[in-house]
């Protein structure tokens, strides 16, 4: 492995690459190329996209005068190259660690990021944005948007070529075509772009490239000929334009996105064209890395690996959410041939390649298009159906509109199961799921849930199965489910919580319950105990593992904290909370979501709505601020999530009930 980054370390800005000839250019690219394998293969971060990109931006940012020209990427999980091109290459080694560059694009963290991104689709209307913008303000900068294969068939995407093509100003769109999403891509215009690929006069790429380049007119030629939009003619054979083109862009491709010279004599004719251009590069994801030509869907997304094994560590331990959902979707799924599942792009990530392996007939992929994904569930489910709709909750967030208006007012059982809700770790803040429960909770008619661990999300599961009266939602985090919680478990019914009780003297991590509250000694930890220093801790979801602990924690402190486990924040079982609150005369609530409309909010508006607003309710959950990318251990804490913070929160009620009493 070469850690010399001769010409890459002298990079600090894309403009420095003007003055590079195309050897050394061809050079550059090589070494961006290894920067990716040397630190990816340390920190873990996106991998095979990345390494399809390397020529296509070193071409680009040759080519163009970036800054002012401006380039926007979709997503942004294939802009290592751009992060090297813009002088990162010093902090690259921090790629996704804790204070570290983020895996994503951000202008907080660089100027030439001129637009932040970690959800797709979103490139080709801000890049519009910024052609508008210089439009308006009188200025002659350069735009160009950069989309993936998959990230184009999104629903924004098409709404911001369906403007730019009418709009007419000078933007270039680029396709960064390499035929996958992260799963192989699907969709009709997946099969276009294959047929596009595939016409023979599209077939001889090098022969193509030469014709490509030799028919992309100056602007001169253009006005001499009389044409709005010069090439179009000479490119398409005479019968048969390209969607794009009937939509208003010059198209111009496919060409090979990894052929350096190629690449800059496009993009240097290209930057001369003053009006809507669309560029579609055939790349190949984890170009390079054998392993990860040959199988990029493994290679997509990895943790740190062994460059010469090439090979992913595999992680042992705990089971995972993801997959026990997966196990749990296909039994359910067997037992009602009613049910079918919808992935939007995503069936590793959620857990449902299983499912599509075993019930190919009943599994649907739609692409990138959260917002269809929930409307089409609607129709599904209004026609008699029963979706389960499985999305990350971060993606959700995109189909608000879709939950309410199209499922919700019509209280239509559509099952919504999100994975990664909460802290996702090293993604960072555009993957963080940490506002589900906000953003649900508003909604009438809507059902909310969320499991505390594998076992009660596999009977969660069972539960929305059988729940056929309106809308219902499951979420649970990231990561693997911890087995800390006493045993005993009642059965899943709506709107009920779930008392846990208290921790045991001297139970230590193990699991007991204050339902048989023997001490070592044998003695009643209650009746040892100042009832004063009670408190109820109402957790939900993945937090109830930390309020057992804190319950520990408290113990030994003399604190006798009763745990609930919710299970539901809609409808809240305010019955139980009230009671356990009475008794304790103090509430801590715990959530992995933000505070404001959050599950703490609710249940402290429902204390006092039963009269019972004297009783201390302190919040524990995650901050009104944005939360950055790092390790979970490392980031949950700093965010306000630990057992630590709910000891906190109960020493606070007890320091203000002192001073109310004082
Ligand atoms: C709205 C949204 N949904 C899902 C994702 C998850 N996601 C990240 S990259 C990716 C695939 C992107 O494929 P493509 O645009 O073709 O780029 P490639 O990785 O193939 O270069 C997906 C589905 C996302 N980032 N945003």
């Amino acid at each position: 492995m070469t850690e010399d980054y001769g010409i890459l370390s002298q990079i600090v800005s894309p403009t420095d690459l003007h003055k590079l000839d195309r050897q050394q250019l061809a050079q550059l690219a090589r070494e961006v190329r290894q920067a990716i394998l040397d630190n990816v293969s340390r920190t873990g971060g996106h991998f095979s996209s990345n390494l399809g990109t390397v020529e296509l931006t070193v071409a680009m940012y040759a080519s163009y005068s970036v800054p002012p020209d401006k380039v926007v990427w979709d997503t942004g999980h294939q802009a290592y190259p751009h992060k090297l091109l813009t002088g990162r290459l010093p902090r690259f080694h921090t790629l996704r660690k804790h204070k570290g560059i983020s895996g994503f694009l951000s202008r907080k963290e660089h100027e030439l990021d001129f637009f932040g991104a970690g959800h797709a689709g979103t490139a080709i209307s801000a890049a519009l944005g910024f052609a508008a913008a210089r439009d308006q303000i009188g200025t002659k900068e350069k735009v160009v948007a950069v989309a993936g294969d998959a990230s184009i068939a999104s629903g924004m995407s098409w709404e911001a070529l369906n403007h730019a093509g009418e709009m007419g100003t000078d933007i270039c769109v680029v396709l960064n075509d390499n035929r996958m999403s992260i799963a192989p891509n699907v969709g009709a215009l997946h099969n276009y772009l294959a047929r596009l690929r595939s016409r023979p006069d599209f077939q001889d790429l090098a022969r193509r490239a030469k014709s490509v380049i030799e028919k992309i007119p100056g602007p001169a030629h253009r006005i001499a000929a009389g044409l709005r939009h010069g090439i179009t003619h000479y490119l398409a054979p005479e019968d048969t334009g390209t969607l794009f083109e009937e939509m208003g862009f010059e198209y111009i491709g496919p060409i090979d996105g990894h052929d350096l010279p190629t690449m800059l004599d496009v993009f240097r004719k290209v930057r001369e064209l003053d009006y809507p251009v669309f560029v579609h590069a055939l790349t190949i994801k984890g170009k390079g890395y054998e392993v990860a030509e040959d199988d990029s869907r493994k290679w997509h997304g990895v943790g740190a690996f062994d460059v010469e094994a090439q090979e992913i560590p595999k992680k042992g331990g705990a089971p995972m959410f993801t997959q026990v959902f997966g196990d749990a979707m296909i039994e359910v799924a067997q037992e009602d041939p009613r049910i079918v599942a919808i992935t939007a792009a995503m069936p590793d990530g959620t857990g449902l390649t299983g499912f599509s392996k075993e019930l190919p007939d009943r599994y649907y992929d739609v692409g990138i298009a959260e917002q269809h994904a929930v409307t089409f569930a609607a129709g599904l489910a209004a026609g008699g159906v029963r979706p389960f709709c499985v999305v990350y909750s971060t993606f959700l967030q995109r189909a608000f509109d879709q939950v309410l208006h199209d499922v919700a007012i019509q209280n239509l059982p559509v099952r919504f199961v999100m994975d990664r809700a909460g802290l996702v770790g090293d993604d960072g803040p555009t993957h963080h799921g940490a506002f589900d429960i906000s953003y649900l909770s508003c909604i009438p008619n809507i059902v909310q849930m969320a499991s505390r661990d594998a076992t009660e999300l596999r009977e969660m599961i069972k539960f929305m199965a059988g729940f056929d009266s309106g809308p219902i939602t499951l979420r649970y985090p990231r990561g693997a489910s911890e087995d800390v919680l006493p045993e005993s478990r009642t059965s899943i019914q709506l709107g009920k919580a779930e008392i846990l009780g208290s921790p045991c003297v001297g139970a230590g991590s193990d699991k007991g319950s204050s339902k048989d509250p023997d001490a070592a000694s044998g003695v009643p930890v209650r009746s040892r105990l100042n009832p004063s220093t009670k408190v109820a801790i109402v957790a939900i979801g993945s937090m109830v593992v930390d309020a057992w602990r804190a319950a520990e924690a408290l113990l030994a402190q003399g604190v006798v904290a009763t745990v609930v486990n919710a299970r539901f924040i809609k409808p809240l079982d305010i019955e139980t909370i009230a009671s356990v609150a009475t008794e304790c005369g103090a509430v801590v609530t715990v959530e992995e979501n933000v505070r404001s409309g959050g599950f703490g909010q609710q249940v402290r508006d429902a204390l006092a709505g039963m009269g019972l607003d004297h009783v201390p309710v302190e919040i524990v959950s995650l901050p009104d601020a944005f939360v950055e990318h790092g390790a979970q251990p490392l980031i949950r804490p700093e965010a306000g999530l630990s057992p630590e913070a709910i000891c906190s929160a109960v020493a606070k009620i007890h320091a203000n009930t002192k001073i109310r009493m004082v």
